[in-house]
């Protein structure tokens, strides 16, 4: 008779949507996840844009979890809005979990379901896969016990497969995290050793610098921006990047040159350090800034700049 395998240590493999309001932390978490920076994430509501692939890979015991990071569920605003809920149920699709991921309230805020939440949950109600609840920023608690009360308010709104306070920035309870994952993961393995993401290169230094860019601008006009790359050239061991940073106004326009230029020179500093060291090799970045007047209320520009961003 053969032995029975130990199905407490089985390979486990699947796909993990993570999903929630903007500005939570999913970007920051699958981070913190694959344990190396290869989303953008920022403090304003609205950085991610398009659904991305990062595959976790683990060997004790055997692990693949193909996480998505999708953008944050709220009721949409203008064309851009619409496009981004429309991307981040598009992650929904096929994925065999959902982490769903939410934050500690800070001190004063009801121990309530955020309003955002209840209208980010109604969007999985028609799925059927097992729902993480993962409670981020635990960091931020003054009051540990205000967490049990939040806690409740959640479990009655829905049922969770299970609820796992975490810090994405701190590195917290992730362990118990990903064992929650692994444990609703069908068995086998599903991915070559070595994939990482679905996304070409090119899309993440796209990325890179509109990140540069929303960290270096306020108010509303991180969210009108967009990163095209007109030129990727390879010169000798130098990496030769031209790209143009859209904007909706020509008010925004002059924002983000800055005086004497001194923004679009920090904005292009600052990316072209993250972009080196993101592929760990000598790039030479050129920006420039283009009005494309009210761009994020076309729906045809809205696709072209941030969906197919990058140009890839
Ligand atoms: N204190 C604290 N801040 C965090 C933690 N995780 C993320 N943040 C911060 O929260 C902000 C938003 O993080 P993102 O990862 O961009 O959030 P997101 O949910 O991906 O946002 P969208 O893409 O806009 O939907 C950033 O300023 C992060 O540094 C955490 O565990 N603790
Ligand atoms: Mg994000």
């Amino acid at each position: 008779m053969p032995i029975p395998e130990n199905h407490a240590d089985a390979p486990r493999a699947g796909r993990c949507a993570i999903v929630g309001r903007p500005n939570v932390g999913k970007s920051t978490l699958l981070n913190a996840l694959l344990g190396q920076k290869l989303v953008i994430a920022t403090p304003r509501p609205g950085t991610t844009r398009s659904c991305v692939l990062g595959v976790y890979a683990s060997n004790e015991p055997p692990t693949q979890v193909a996480f998505v990071d999708t953008p944050g569920l709220e009721r949409p605003k203008g064309a851009l809005g619409r496009v981004l809920i429309d991307s981040a149920k598009q992650g929904l699709v096929d994925c065999d979990a959902i982490v769903f991921v939410t934050e500690a309230p800070n001190a004063g805020a009801a121990l309530a379901v955020h309003e955002k939440d209840r209208t980010a949950l109604q969007a999985l109600e028609a799925t059927n896969v097992p729902v993480i609840l993962a409670i981020n920023k635990v960091d931020r608690l003054k009051v540990k016990e205000r967490l049990f009360a939040f806690i409740e308010a959640y479990q009655k709104n829905r049922s969770f497969a299970a609820v796992v306070p975490i810090s994405a920035t701190r590195g917290t309870n992730l362990e118990a995290l990903l064992g929650e994952i692994r444990a609703t993961l069908p068995e086998g393995l599903l991915y070559d050793a070595d994939f990482l993401t679905d996304r070409p290169e090119r899309f993440f230094v796209s990325e890179l610098v509109r990140e540069a860019a929303m960290l270096n601008t306020r108010q509303e006009i991180p969210y009108g921006i967009a990163c095209d790359l007109e030129s990727y050239r390879e010169e000798g061991s130098l990496l030769r990047i031209e790209g143009t940073l859209i904007v909706e106004k020509a008010s925004h326009k002059a924002i983000v040159i800055g005086s004497r230029g001194e923004t679009i020179k920090k904005i292009s500093t600052e990316a072209r350090q993250e972009i080196e060291a993101f592929l760990g090799r000598k790039v030479y970045l050129r920006l420039w800034v283009k009005v494309i007047p009210g761009w994020t209320r076309d729906p045809t520009k809205v696709r072209q700049l941030a969906i197919e961003e990058s140009g890839a």
